[in-house]
């Protein structure tokens, strides 16, 4: 867990989100994966481990933790609100299948005044509507997409760009667009609007993913 004025700012700042994803990771690859997502200058970071026991989630998330720490680079827990506290996490992202985000905050166990109060609580959502509800709802921030369709998120039916900068409108919480952005469609999924972005399988498959980072970095206004 970082400093709260810190991670407020951050979040604000933010225009690369890495995940973590035990889809693309293998477990005990998590430390020198988030040491090169670090290295690459990532400005917030998930661990998202599908499918994983909270007790696997929690031990995995114990080993990352301080690595992102040390970097000062914001971790969140994908689903498992809960382990905020116990793991030194900075927040959560939750579906819109899980927790509301109140219920997220109080399970994170701490709702602190301030810029971004802490935890920092996200949701994912699939359309402008649900977008403008989850910033409603209190999100601090919230995921687009998928833009793209994924193989990180099977079957769930692409946005498009269309709607990026009806979302950018209407919402005023830092909106990370996600699902297929790659370095190739990264300049697109800008001229659309977009000023933060997710990138999974992008970073996580390249073959030097710090330099990948740097990349994508490069051209994100
Ligand atoms: N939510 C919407 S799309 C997606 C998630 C978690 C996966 C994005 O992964 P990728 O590999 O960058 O398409
Ligand atoms: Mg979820």
């Amino acid at each position: 867990m970082i400093g709260e004025t810190t991670v407020g700012a951050r979040l604000a700042n933010a225009r690369l989100y890495g995940i973590l994803d035990l889809g693309y990771v293998a477990e005990d690859s998590l430390e020198r994966a988030a040491a090169q997502l670090c290295e690459g200058g990532v400005d917030i970071v998930q661990l998202r481990a599908k499918g994983r026991d909270e007790r696997a989630i929690e031990e995995m998330a114990n080993r990352v933790a301080p690595i992102l720490h040390d970097a000062g680079v914001p971790f969140i827990i994908n689903d498992f609100p809960e382990l905020v506290p116990s793991v030194g996490a900075d927040g959560a992202h939750v579906g819109q299948e899980d927790f509301s985000v109140a219920d997220a905050r109080w399970r994170a166990g701490r709702a602190l005044d301030g810029e971004v109060p802490l935890p920092i609580i996200g949701k994912s959502t699939h359309s402008v509507e649900q977008a403008v509800a989850a910033a409603a709802e209190g999100a601090d921030y919230i995921g687009f997409g998928p833009l793209f369709p994924t193989p990180t998120k099977a079957g769930r039916p692409a946005i498009g760009l269309a709607e990026i900068a009806r979302v950018h409108s209407l919402v005023n919480v830092p909106i990370f667009c996600i699902g297929g952005v790659k370095l190739e469609n990264l300049g697109e999924v800008i001229a659309a609007g977009a000023r933060r972005v997710v990138i999974v399988s992008g970073i996580l498959q390249a073959r030097d993913v710090a330099a990948y980072c740097r990349e994508a970095k490069a051209i994100l206004p």
